[in-house]
């Protein structure tokens, strides 16, 4: 596989030289300036992809073209947003940068409660706290029928939780879930947004209605209008499975577990629409054998992360090291790495992997990182899996 590294751009403070001495090849990235629904421009992407072939780099993959919410709930502006959508994926096409993922999560990209729980060796990882993403859900944002959400034990920790969260605490969790994990990667909610929390309910209101069989309808209607662009320019589109995978916030979420991917794949079976297999996402859901979706799903998958979780019980999980936890990344370098064989065979296409977030270790704690995207964490995690793949390799001599 290609090793590839999620970078924010120029202003990233981890720079593309330091990248090339701990052996990245591919980068990924976006145009993080460009708000959502408006156009990538040929100009824009090409400046980004010499400045990134400059370092004796690749711009592998687009990390994320977003999908707008009214394309996700269908709403009036839905096929001008798609038509732009669309001009951004030619324009890509044009500047030779063929593997885009996407996801299409409403509302909220990934969901954590606390950005840094400590491990006993002084490290920290991304934690996602059951009770405490129920507390959010319940009073704070006090969204109607919430509690029929979640079973008895957790309302009973909710209310538990009520009578010690301090003002401080209750503003951290807002400010983690819906503004800290969600600007960077071109989220609904940004930085000094006044009244995120009012615009974030706004922002549920506008599914109200739209279940499962609809956000399904509509994944497929946008899926059906961007393949000619992609058959075209030979792109792949890889949709990034739901993180958690689990329903949030009544909102419906469709690509969580096998039969989800299935489905996705079924509904437009194009070699053009495929997955990104995030390992990290998919192994937070107790319900994913992450073993058995990479063998069934390796033929469409475009893109890998290579992450994992611990499934701590009661809807709790942990970003787990590398080397551990239920994505059993050893075996998916494996899967992965004779599937690209399989292509090389056949077309000469590599298949790009990332690794996904990183523990906070060493000077990560005290450099603003955005959230699993520390230096040192992420540099050691490559050093891990690089070691994975070299060994795979050689038992595929
Ligand atoms: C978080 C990321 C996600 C992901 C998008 C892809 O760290 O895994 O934000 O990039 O969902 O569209």
């Amino acid at each position: 596989m290609e090793k590839t590294w999620r970078w924010f751009g120029k202003k990233d403070k981890i720079t593309l030289s330091m990248l090339r001495q701990i052996g990245v090849e591919g980068i990924v990235t976006a145009l993080h300036e460009v708000p959502n629904g408006e156009i990538w421009t040929e100009e824009a992407i090409m400046d980004l992809k010499n400045y990134i072939e400059s370092f004796g780099l690749r711009w592998s993959v687009v990390e994320s073209l977003p999908v707008c919410e009214a394309i996700k709930y269908a709403g009036p502006e839905r096929d001008k947003l798609i038509e732009n959508y669309i001009i951004s994926l030619e324009n890509l096409g044009k500047c030779g940068i063929k593997t885009i993922c996407y996801n299409f999560m409403p509302v909220l990209d990934w969901a954590r409660t606390d950005l840094k729980h400590k491990w006993d060796d002084g490290s920290t990882s991304l934690y996602f706290d059951y009770a405490r993403f129920a507390y959010f859900d319940i009073k704070i944002l006090e969204r109607e029928g919430a509690e029929k959400d979640f079973p008895a034990d957790i309302v009973a920790k909710v209310e538990e939780l009520d009578k010690t969260m301090t003002p401080e605490e209750k503003h951290d969790l807002v400010y983690t879930i819906i503004v800290k994990t969600q600007g960077f990667v071109n989220g609904n909610i940004n930085e000094g947004d006044k009244e995120p929390i009012k615009k974030f309910k706004g922002l549920l209101d506008l599914y109200k209605g739209i279940d499962k069989a609809q956000l399904r309808e509509n994944m497929k209607y946008f899926l059906n209008a961007i393949m000619p662009v992609c058959e075209k320019w030979d792109i792949n589109m890889c949709v990034h499975p739901d993180d958690p995978p689990m329903e949030v916030l009544g909102l419906p979420r469709i690509v969580r577990t096998a039969e989800d991917i299935r489905w996705m794949l079924n509904a437009v079976d194009n070699p053009h629409n495929g997955l990104t297999f995030c390992a990290g996402s998919l192994s937070a859901g107790e319900q994913n054998d992450v073993v058995a979706m990479a063998n069934e799903f390796a033929s469409r998958t475009h893109f890998v992360h290579m992450r994992s979780c611990n499934v701590l019980g009661g809807g709790n999980f942990i970003e787990a090291p590398h080397t551990g936890g239920r994505g059993h990344l050893v075996e998916l370098a494996r899967i992965f790495t004779k599937e690209e064989r399989r292509r090389n065979a056949n077309n000469g296409i590599g298949l790009p992997m990332r690794v996904d977030h990183g523990k906070d270790i060493l000077d990560d704690a005290v450099n603003d990182y955005n959230p699993g995207y520390g230096f040192y964490g992420r540099m050691l995690a490559l050093g891990l899996v690089g070691g994975m793949m070299a060994a795979v390799e050689d038992e595929l001599k």
